[in-house]
């Protein structure tokens, strides 16, 4: 039955007698076609719910001339205890340098998504995240204190460009840039300091023009699917605080297998690494606290995922996509003290019309 449901998604003729293209553009025999190029399986595979890649991965897929994508992501970060290098600290060994130890922070971000297929080749994307943190820290005269911020982060235009497409294999480059639309203003109460200007990484935004390049790969046979990304952020200048954020580099792939027409299950893995902070803010003292210290920033970390990918197949939501991934390091080399991640969990909705 399953490999029955499978097979149907194969070919194009049959999906369509088994009323299964929903896409608007599918509306006439041209359109379809102008979607498909020189085969039919494209649609088909669209139509998969390992037709996006897990949803962590972003810009993975390009829309046929004319569609547009709406996607909402929710983003969950846990970090808890320090690490210098592989090794793990506690806190009293934090506090033997600092004045101020951090214990934990959370990241909280929505994202919202747009995307349009400019023509078959090309698809456009805009981001824009709505972020909120929050850390917990302990003085070395035993008080604890929390520290938030939140906002609409930097905004992301991209544009992803076909570079090889067959009918199992695709590649795109994405080449985009990051707006300094997130604040690096962002300020709260401390022991220290009423309205203090808050460390590094619990600002909203890099302050700075970024470009964000890219390059994607996915591929597709009947029963499997699996792809690889590697992307970067390349920050251009210095912001109004004299500063810049480390540059990032990321490489993740991925397999993942349709259990049904409208479920499928991802395990991968999700390497990033970034570098220090250029320069300083002025307003930060870094013997206070290892967040306000730029030349302790950098580091890297390798992360397992495991996904579930979800497509409505039919009725009045068909192509309504919902997706989970869960991601856990297994490897995070920190030039600390540096809080380390525990996991990651995010959830997102898309759909194409
Ligand atoms: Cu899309």
């Amino acid at each position: 039955m399953r490999r029955a449901a499978l097979i149907r998604t194969g070919g194009l003729a049959l999906g369509l007698m088994a009323g299964l293209v929903t896409h608007a553009q599918a509306d006439t025999a041209a359109a379809v076609e102008a979607t498909l190029g020189h085969n039919g399986l494209n649609l088909a595979i669209n139509q998969r719910p390992d037709g996006h890649a897990p949803i962590s991965v972003m810009g993975d897929h390009r829309h046929g001339e004319g569609e547009v994508m709406l996607s909402y992501r929710f983003m969950h970060m846990k970090m808890e205890g320090n690490r210098d290098g592989t090794d793990d600290l506690s806190t009293q060994q934090v506090l033997a340098n600092f004045a101020v130890a951090p214990l934990r922070m959370t990241m909280d971000m929505h994202m919202f998504g747009l995307m349009y297929g400019v023509n078959d080749a090309m698809t456009a994307m805009v981001m824009l995240p709505y972020v909120e943190k929050s850390m917990d820290h302990v003085t070395g005269m035993g008080a604890f204190f929390t520290t938030e911020s939140k906002g609409f982060g930097d905004v992301r235009l991209t544009g992803m460009v076909r570079l090889y497409e067959t009918d199992r294999h695709r590649l795109h480059l994405n080449a985009g840039v990051s707006l300094p639309t997130g604040s690096i203003k962002e300020k709260d109460d401390t022991p220290a300091m009423a309205n203090a200007q808050l460390p590094y990484p619990m600002q909203i935004g890099s302050g700075t023009y970024d470009l964000l390049p890219g390059l994607i790969y996915n591929g597709y046979s009947e029963t499997y699917s699996w792809g690889a990304q590697v992307s970067g952020t390349i920050r251009l200048d210095e912001n109004s605080r004299d500063y810049s954020l480390g540059d990032r580099v990321r490489f993740s792939a991925w397999g993942q297998r349709p259990l049904a027409g409208w479920l499928s299950v991802s395990v991968g893995v999700d390497f990033q690494a970034w570098g220090d902070i250029d320069g300083a803010d002025a307003a930060l003292n870094p013997m206070m606290v290892q967040t306000a210290d730029p030349t302790r920033q950098s580091g890297n970390r390798t992360d397992i995922t495991f996904g579930l990918n979800t497509i409505v197949r039919e009725g009045t939501l068909a192509g309504n996509r919902l997706a989970l991934e869960f991601a856990v390091p297994v490897h995070q080399d920190l030039d600390g003290p540096q809080l380390e991640t525990d996991w990651t969990i995010t959830f997102g909705w898309q759909l194409a019309f």
